[in-house]
């Protein structure tokens, strides 16, 4: 296979030799944000939609990004084109750049864009015919108050303290609570229910991300005339729920059967689910900035 050509602060380089500093802040402290932005059918799915993520979560931290938002639009279909994708996943990150051993930004004169076009490992196709097992993370979601949920950054310790208490314990997906035990997202996706015909997922001010599919399941819900609203869950909502499902760019749509080995509805994809999912693979595969025009 070819080697991969990243982009790293307006050069390509060969995968090999795609090296950054390591006095760069995003290695050293994690200072830096991230997004991971899909390739479907030679599109790109909803772009602007995760390029206007990329910059609140810089205004956020106080991070210039060293482009307009059109140059860094041309930089990634640029580097889409470069590995000729047609299907595929996009990692866009910024780091805070080159400093010293010390925190302070203060020292680092300018950040760095990183753009990574590859293909995906999907979960194994048989979850999305039977569904994901979760279990309750005893790692809360990160305090709003510490560092706000919200900002898409390149410290994910938080979720990946979450994520192995997943792993050890046997399932393929976290639900992590907030500090007040309601249910804030996964380790990496949105959580939605569905009760009494009414989808339910929790509000941004849980400790969600602003998830991109997320926004995608409340435009499908709203076409399709299936209620949809934000709601504070706990567990015992999961527990007792018809259905349940997760959303995130790499999981796309899935249902989730089981939260700590209790049967969610019936313990298999709900019909409102796979309803759901089917219309994302349909708006999914039709829509979204072109990659060869
Ligand atoms: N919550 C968290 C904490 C996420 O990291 C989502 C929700 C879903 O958001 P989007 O906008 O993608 O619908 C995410 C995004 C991975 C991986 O490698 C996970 C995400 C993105 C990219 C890669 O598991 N999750």
């Amino acid at each position: 296979m070819k080697p991969l050509q990243i982009y790293i602060d307006g050069s390509f380089y060969p995968e090999g030799e795609a090296k950054v500093s390591v006095f760069d802040h995003g290695l050293l402290y994690g200072d830096g944000i991230f997004e991971g932005i899909r390739i479907y059918n030679g599109r790109v799915f909803r772009l602007q939609e995760h390029l206007e993520r990329l910059w609140d979560s810089a205004k956020a931290i106080c991070l210039t990004i060293p482009m307009t938002l059109p140059e860094m639009e041309a930089a990634l279909l640029e580097t889409i084109r470069r590995n000729g994708l047609h299907d595929g996943y996009i990692r866009l990150v910024v780091t805070r750049g080159v400093g010293n051993l010390g925190l302070s930004p203060d020292r680092c004169p300018k950040a760095s864009v990183i753009i990574i076009a590859a293909t995906i490992q999907l979960y194994p196709k048989e979850k999305y015919e039977v569904g994901m097992e979760m279990v309750t993370c005893s790692t809360r979601r990160c305090s709003p108050a510490a560092l706000s949920p919200a900002v898409k950054s390149l410290n994910y310790l938080n979720n990946i303290m979450a994520k192995i208490e997943a792993n050890h314990a046997g399932a393929d997906e976290g639900v992590m609570l907030n500090e007040e035990g309601y249910v804030a997202e996964c380790t990496g996706d949105n959580l939605f229910i569905l009760r009494g015909g009414e989808v339910l997922t929790p509000p941004i001010s849980s400790g969600a991300l602003r998830g991109i599919t997320r926004r995608v399941v409340f435009e499908i819900c709203a076409e399709l005339g299936i209620p949809i609203r934000e709601a504070n869950l706990t567990r015992y909502d999961i527990y007792t729920a018809d259905e349940c499902f997760l959303t995130g760019t790499a999981a796309e749509v899935i249902a989730a059967i089981r939260l700590d080995t209790r049967p969610i509805g019936d313990g298999k994809p709900g019909k409102m689910t796979n309803k759901i999912i089917a219309r994302f693979r349909e708006v999914a595969g039709s829509t979204g900035t072109p990659i060869y025009p």
